[in-house]
This record gives structure tokens, sequence and C-alpha cells, in this order.
């Protein structure tokens, strides 16, 4: 039997998503959005490319959360993004009342799935889903570090010329202006990076990997990233279902790692079939700690604005 993914939000990371997922050919996949026919039509045109590629999966699109019942994931991308006039504050209410609804409307028709989410403010909303669900805390995972950790590693590969595969980079942190890329832990075929870029080129990659969603804002001047955010979801999706037990830097729920409690924070995962398998923690400087803990305090003062 197949396995099952639904993805709440059609939009342009959802349905991307859909497409990266569709050519592993891992799982049968079902769109969810609230626009009328838009993730039937997304879903039918996805379906209808199948036989060029040669993959046998169903692709649905749906209005209604029965049709995903039974999936053995759930990603969450469902939610508003800020339009002027909006604070960072409405976008957290609307996006948690999205979310919320969104995670009451799918446990109910999969009780065992494994969420994975995508809305922003991203710590916040996986927090949001763990708990509405009232889940275990490994079944709740947020998708910001692979994302973060490959615009690191993009940068680093267009400044020395060198494969994307030899290139390890480590993002940690809330996703915001102050996630923390870790450049002692990163490396280039097993050189810090360090030791490979002069400092002042390795400080434009870290501010440009800080500023790497804005960056694609200002340039679609409409929306935001969704190529790379999909297919950072589909790897996490892939690494669960084929249980891999491969290590990511994903948004997890810590109880005390880092020094960190009941907030859900950049870290390296190990993913596999029953989600978040361990948490794993580095040693960190001084300095790289106190950076963790600035970012965390971002994390913590929106998620206490929530009465959860
Ligand atoms: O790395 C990351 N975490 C991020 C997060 C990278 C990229 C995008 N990031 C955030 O994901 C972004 O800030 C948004 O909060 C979400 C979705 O981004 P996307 O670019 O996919 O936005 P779209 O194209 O506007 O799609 C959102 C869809 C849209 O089709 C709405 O109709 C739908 O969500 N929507 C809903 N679907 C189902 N149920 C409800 N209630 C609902 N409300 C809106």
């Amino acid at each position: 039997m197949k396995s099952k993914v639904s993805i709440i939000g059609a939009g342009m990371t959802g349905s991307t998503a859909a497409h990266w997922l569709a050519e592993r050919e891992i799982a049968d996949l079902v769109l969810v959005d609230v626009v009328e026919g838009m993730p039937q039509g997304k879903a039918l045109d996805l379906q209808e490319a199948l036989p060029v590629i040669g993959k046998d999966v169903s692709v649905t699109g749906s209005n209604d959360y029965a049709a995903t019942a039974g999936s053995d994931i759930i990603v969450i991308t469902a939610g508003l993004p800020r339009k002027p006039g909006m604070s960072r504050d409405d976008l957290l209410f609307a996006n948690t009342n999205i979310v919320k609804k969104a995670t009451e409307a799918t446990i109910q028709y999969s009780p065992d799935a494994i969420y994975i989410v995508l809305t922003n403010p991203l710590d916040v909303m996986a927090y949001v889903t763990l708990k509405t669900a009232g889940l275990d805390p490994h079944r709740v995972i947020g998708q910001a570090g692979v994302l973060d950790s490959a615009r690191m590693r993009a940068f680093v590969s267009m400044d020395l010329g060198v494969s994307i595969e030899n290139i390890h980079c480590y993002v940690l942190g809330g996703h915001g202006d102050n996630m923390v890329p870790l450049t002692r832990a990163s490396n280039v075929a097993g050189i810090p990076l360090e030791d490979i870029l002069p400092a002042d080129r390795l400080e434009a990659i870290v501010d440009r990997t800080r500023k790497g969603g804005g960056e694609i804002v200002s340039l679609l001047k409409t929306g935001s990233a969704y190529y790379a955010p999909a297919a950072a979801i589909a790897q996490m999706v892939e690494a669960i279902l084929k249980d891999k037990h491969l290590i990511v830097p994903a948004a997890a729920y810590l109880t005390g790692q880092y020094g960190l409690k009941d907030i859900f924070f950049g870290v390296p995962v190990q993913l596999g079939r029953k989600g978040v398998e361990k948490v794993y923690e580095y040693q960190l400087s001084d300095q790289e700690m106190a950076a963790l803990k600035k970012s965390a305090e971002g994390v913590k003062e929106n998620i206490a604005k929530l009465n959860f």
C-alpha cells in the first residue's frame, strides 16, 4: 500500500511541494485549499504530467478535509502572507486561526499522522499545531532549517565554485533574521568554512543567508520563495516515509536541549518513521549560545501572545 501525504494550502509552496514529491514517487498526494476549484485544478494538471515523467502516484485536490483521511503525513502550508497595513501580530493571529483549524480538521481524519508545518511565523505555528492536536512532540516538525541551510550551501558553492555535494552547512535557531548559521560546524569536504573562506566573504555569506527570504521577496515583488522551501518539505517527507534516520536542521519541540524549554526551535533532528527520533546538541561556543538565546527570545515572545 502506498503512503499518503496531504498538503493543506495548495498555494505556491503547497503545490510545488506536491510537484517535488510526485517526482519522488513515494506517496499518493492530496491537496486541500479553501479556494474552490484551485486544488482540484492543480492536482489534475499534476496528475496529467505524470505519464510524461513515468511516475505512478495519485494526486487529488479537494476543498473537503475528508479527502485527507488516513494520511501518514500532513503538511501545513495554509496561511496568509503579510499585506500592506498588516502588522506581524496581525499575521500571527490570522495564521494561528488558520493553522489551528487545519490541525483540528486533519487530526480527526488522520489520528496517526506526522505533521510538517511551514506556515509563518514558523516556529510559533508548529507550536500551535502541537498544542491544538495534543500530540506527542516527536510527531510535529517545523520546516525552516533545511531551507536556510540550503541557501547557505548555495551561496558557498557560488562563491567557491565547488559542488554543492561537498558543502555541508547548518543553520540553527528561529526562522527569522536572528537565525544562527554555524560557521564552525559548516564545512567544504570536511574543511571548516572558517578555514576555507576569508572572514569578509564568510560574513557576507552569513548575512545573505539570514536575509535569504527577504532577497527573494524583493525580487518577486509578490509572494515569497517556494521552490527551495518545497524541496525542503520533500526531503523531510522522504526521510520520514523511508525511515532514513536522516539528520536535518528543523524546528523541533525542545524540552531542555540548548537550555530551552517549551518552544519550537531550529536544531539538528534525526527524522525517521516515527518523526523526530532524536535532537542532537552541538558543543556551542559562548558566542554561538548567546546568538541562539537571542533568536529564541523572539519565538518565546510570540508564543506568549497566544493563549495556549
Ligand atoms: O520555510 C518556511 N517555513 C517558509 C514559510 C517558506 C516559504 C513560505 N513560508 C510561509 O508558508 C508563508 O509565509 C506562508 O505563511 C505559508 C504559505 O506560503 P505560500 O507561498 O505557499 O503562500 P500562498 O501561495 O499564499 O498559499 C497559501 C494558501 C493559499 O492558497 C490559501 O488559499 C490557503 O493557503 N489557505 C487555506 N487553505 C486551507 N485552509 C485554510 N483555512 C486556508 N487559509 C488559506
